[in-house]
């Protein structure tokens, strides 16, 4: 009787542990890239990805850096709702706040960081991205001038 009782409790306690992971389980978990929109009481940065030109159709956001977003989709309704971002996205806007300026948001061509680039400032916007448009693969948040060096600037 009494290891019966034990056994429900602490079946009750994991069943309690399980939703309490989920239930703080929020955007910027370290498994997830992206969602359908900044969440600016968590991420110190972030980039708006656009389905369409001049911030419309469907978008999603990203925070940190994303290597490939061939596993990202568009997840907000709107047009491209479900379609793969890579090489699939049109315009993009930045958000971040103080101290994290001056910081771009760089877009690349390829995959892993690599060729042509778009480098929005932090709190900058493009209604139809440059070197990037329609063929993007990468980003990353950066605050080494280096980095963008030879990228087409937004600010
Ligand atoms: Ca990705």
């Amino acid at each position: 009787m009494k290891n019966t009782k034990r056994i429900t409790l602490l079946a009750a306690c994991a069943a309690l542990l399980c939703a309490t992971g989920l239930a703080t389980a929020g955007p910027a978990s370290a498994s997830q890239e992206s969602a359908v929109n900044c969440d600016k009481s968590i991420w110190d940065s972030c980039l708006t990805l656009y389905y369409n030109s001049s911030q419309t159709g469907s978008h999603t956001a990203f925070f940190g850096s994303d290597g490939n977003f061939y596993d990202n989709k568009f997840l907000s309704s709107g047009a491209g709702q479900g379609q793969v971002v890579k090489n699939n996205a049109a315009s993009a806007n930045v958000w971040g706040i103080p101290p994290y300026y001056p910081e771009f948001a760089v877009i690349y061509y390829n995959s892993n960081y690599a060729g042509s680039c778009d480098a929005i400032s932090v709190n900058w916007y493009t209604d139809r991205l440059h070197n990037t448009y329609n063929e993007n693969a990468s980003w990353q948040i950066a605050g080494n001038p280096n980095v963008w060096a030879g990228c087409y600037i937004f600010s």
